[in-house]
Order: C-alpha cells, then sequence, then structure tokens
C-alpha cells in the first residue's frame, strides 16, 4: 500500500510538470540559414501563454552556439542595434513575436553551418524553473535579411 501511495505522489508530480509546459506553446519557430563562419544568427518564434499568469523566458541555450542571448533589436539614429535583454516577458492569455528587427534569440558562435532544412535544438528557460525544449527550423533568408554580423553588440 505504502509503494502504490509513493507511485501515486511520482505520478501527479510528473503531470503537474507537464502542465506548466504545456501551457506554454511555441509556434513558427526558425532561424536563417548560416555558413560556419557566421559570427551570430537569430532564432524567431512566436511565444504563446496559455496560462493566467505571467510567464518569462530568462534564458535559453543550444550545443550548436558557443552563447545565446535574448536580444531585442532597436532603431537608433536610423541605425538597427541589439540590446541584451534579461528577459521576455509573456503576459497571460497572450503570445510575444520573436521576429527579425524585434525581440529575438541570438545563437552567437554557431559551430557549424546551418542549411535549410536543418534542425537547430534550443533549450528555453523560464524564471519559474520550467524548461522547453524547442526544435527550430533552419530556412533560407526572407525579404530584407538582416546581417546581424554587421551590428555593434
Ligand atoms: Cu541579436
Amino acid at each position: 500500500m505504502k509503494m502504490i501511495k509513493s507511485l501515486l505522489l511520482a505520478g501527479m508530480v510528473l503531470v503537474a510538470g507537464a502542465a506548466s509546459a504545456a501551457e506554454l506553446m511555441v509556434k513558427d519557430a526558425w532561424v536563417r540559414e548560416a555558413p560556419a563562419n557566421a559570427m551570430a544568427l537569430g532564432a524567431f518564434a512566436t511565444l504563446h501563454n496559455g496560462s493566467d499568469k505571467m510567464r518569462t523566458l530568462v534564458a535559453a541555450r543550444s550545443a550548436i552556439a558557443n552563447k545565446v542571448e535574448l536580444h531585442k533589436t532597436i532603431m537608433e539614429d536610423n541605425l538597427a542595434k541589439m540590446v541584451p535583454q534579461e528577459k521576455v516577458e509573456i503576459a497571460a492569455g497572450s503570445e510575444v513575436k520573436l521576429q527579425p528587427g524585434g525581440l529575438h534569440i541570438m545563437l552567437i558562435g554557431p559551430k557549424q553551418a546551418l542549411k535549410a532544412g536543418d534542425k537547430v535544438e534550443v533549450v528555453l528557460e523560464f524564471e519559474d524553473g520550467v524548461t522547453l525544449p524547442v526544435s527550430f527550423e533552419v530556412r533560407k533568408g526572407q525579404g530584407m535579411a538582416m546581417n546581424h554580423g554587421h551590428m555593434s553588440h
């Protein structure tokens, strides 16, 4: 009887963990195709928070980059400039778009060339301790490609 009880308890903990992750949804995750010598590249996605409380993205990590940062591109004196962000807040029941020219995840020092069709695994870390592995699809540059390598960090 004792064993059944502890198994039940373990099951409940698992369900609770899964539920809090499921309330966070990542849609349309992609990174731009890049050569092996790229200095940095942006990762983009729509982060959807289906829960009833604010969720805060505080970090991201990936085995394919030396370093991963959260950035926001702003215009200053007609120049695009990237500002590191400590966090990205997603209000309850809403979504935040990480997109070229705005908030993005920056993969700094990619360790390999990325070709369209490849997948890049990035783990998103939230303030409440939830981690969310996301598979980003590599796509060819679209429209006005912003060359991150030319921007000052
Ligand atoms: Cu950036």
